[in-house]
């Protein structure tokens, strides 16, 4: 009930950025930390989770074995969020803190940057998705992400594309009724960490007592 939701103490939390920003590391220090300071189970999520279904046939996409058209992935995108928003609002309820790995603002980001998309389409299929409490964007340079391990295998990963994607971020992040915290990932891992650490903790304070949201709504 909308009672039992304002009692529970929750936050969702969102990792964004160009591809080698360092998000799957963070994520991972984060849960950990919090975890090991005593933090109720909180949660890591991949909204781009290759393990489903949909996630097989995205995954096949970007390592370039399947090409499906840009209307349809960017639906199947979507759809992979979607089909975790149960298990999602069941933890969130029960006052479990979840970070996720990449979320609306990726599936946003990456097709706009293809051009010949409105902004405004790109968000429709995402709206009245559980609404993140905090938006972390590890900013990075496209040049130094293409310096990080692995750059370049996979299907977005050039410097030019990364570039335009940066551009579509920054679009998203004009909206002030989201609460975007900028952070500069080139830091070290472990400063970067303690960052991410004190600005969730933050918020975690902070939405102790507040319903939970719906994306862009
Ligand atoms: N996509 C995704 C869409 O088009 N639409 C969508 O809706 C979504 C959700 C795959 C692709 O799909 C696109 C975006 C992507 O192109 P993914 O599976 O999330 O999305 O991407 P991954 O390839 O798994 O992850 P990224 O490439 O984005 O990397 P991360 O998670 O940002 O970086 P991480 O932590 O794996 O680190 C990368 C390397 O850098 C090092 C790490 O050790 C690692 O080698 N590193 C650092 N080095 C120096 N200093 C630091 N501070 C470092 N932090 C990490
Ligand atoms: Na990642």
């Amino acid at each position: 009930s909308a009672a039992w939701e304002r009692r529970a103490a929750r936050a969702l939390i969102a990792l964004e950025g160009v591809d080698r920003a360092g998000k799957s590391t963070q994520g991972r220090r984060l849960v950990e930390a919090l975890r090991a300071e005593g933090t109720r189970r909180p949660h890591l999520l991949f909204p781009a989770d290759r393990t489903t279904e949909i996630g097989q046939l995205i995954s096949s996409y970007l390592v370039r074995e399947k090409n499906l058209e840009d209307h349809t992935i960017h639906l199947l995108f979507s759809a992979n969020r979607w089909e975790h928003v149960p298990m999602m609002k069941e933890k969130l309820h029960q006052g479990v803190t979840i970070v996720v790995d990449r979320y609306a603002f990726s599936g946003v980001a990456f097709t706009s940057a293809k051009g010949n998309f409105c902004l405004d389409w790109c968000k429709q299929p995402d709206v009245g998705l559980p609404k993140p409490d905090l938006i972390l964007f590890l900013q990075l340079s496209p040049e130094a992400a293409a310096e990080r391990g692995n750059f370049g295998r996979e299907r977005y990963e050039t410097s030019s594309f990364q570039e335009k994607v940066l551009q579509s971020f920054y679009c998203l992040m004009e909206d002030k009724t989201l609460n975007w915290k900028k952070v500069d990932a080139s830091k070290s891992i472990e400063d970067l960490h303690r960052e991410i650490k004190s600005l969730a903790e933050e918020t975690m304070q902070e939405v102790q007592n507040k319903p939970l949201g719906e994306l862009w709504k």
